[in-house]
């Protein structure tokens, strides 16, 4: 069968990636992994916002260090999810029980405007709006962005008891 055409195939749709670790050398794993993504075929221009330092929100362990990444994906949701899940398998992620520390995780935040929910996605990601590790570092890639719970700056206000501060910026 012939190949499509360009103009058959979708335009490529606005992608948002949680990147969160707290085992190990979280900053390093995150970086990695953005630049794993980064190559992934179907996933283009990818930026990584600045790394921040957060305390875990229903989790334990140490800090986590925490990112988001924004790219444009020729990919659908289950395929991103299926990227996401590759990328945490080599960076040793373990299961033990939900919420616990790991070495790496990666959420499918936003997939353009589309709703996703089936067993194994949820998108946009059901608990990102009451997270500041989610949307400090999403504001900075995407300032005056609006959620379906609200605009991003006013979601953010809002998580203002979650202690976040930039990595590089030494813990009070
Ligand atoms: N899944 C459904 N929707 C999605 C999606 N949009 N993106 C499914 C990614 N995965 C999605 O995920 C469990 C299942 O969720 C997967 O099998 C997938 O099919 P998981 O990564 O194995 O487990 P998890 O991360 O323990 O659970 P979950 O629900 O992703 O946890 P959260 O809500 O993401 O919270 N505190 C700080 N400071 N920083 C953090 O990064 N992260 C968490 C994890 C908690 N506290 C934190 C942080
Ligand atoms: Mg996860």
């Amino acid at each position: 069968m012939a190949e499509p055409t360009d103009s058959t195939r979708a335009p490529p749709v606005d992608l948002y990636i949680g990147l969160g670790a707290n085992l190990g050398d979280a900053a390093d794993a995150v970086r990695r992994a953005a630049a794993r993504l980064a190559q992934t075929p179907g996933i283009l221009d990818l930026r990584l916002s600045p790394l921040y330092c957060s305390a875990p929100i229903d989790s334990s362990g140490p800090d986590y260090v925490n990112a988001v990444a924004h790219a444009r994906t020729t990919l659908d949701p289950q395929a991103v999810l299926a990227v996401l899940q590759a990328i945490e398998q080599v960076h040793g992620r373990e299961r033990p029980y939900r919420n616990a520390p790991r070495t790496l995780d990666l959420d499918l935040l936003l997939y353009g405007r589309r709703r996703v929910d089936t067993a194994n996605l949820t998108v946009p990601h059901p608990r990102m709006h009451e997270r500041a590790f989610v949307l400090r570092p999403l504001a900075d890639l995407a300032p005056g962005l609006i959620l379906a719970q609200g605009h991003l700056e006013d979601l953010l206000a809002a998580c203002g008891d979650q202690a976040i501060r930039p990595l590089d910026q030494p813990a009070p």
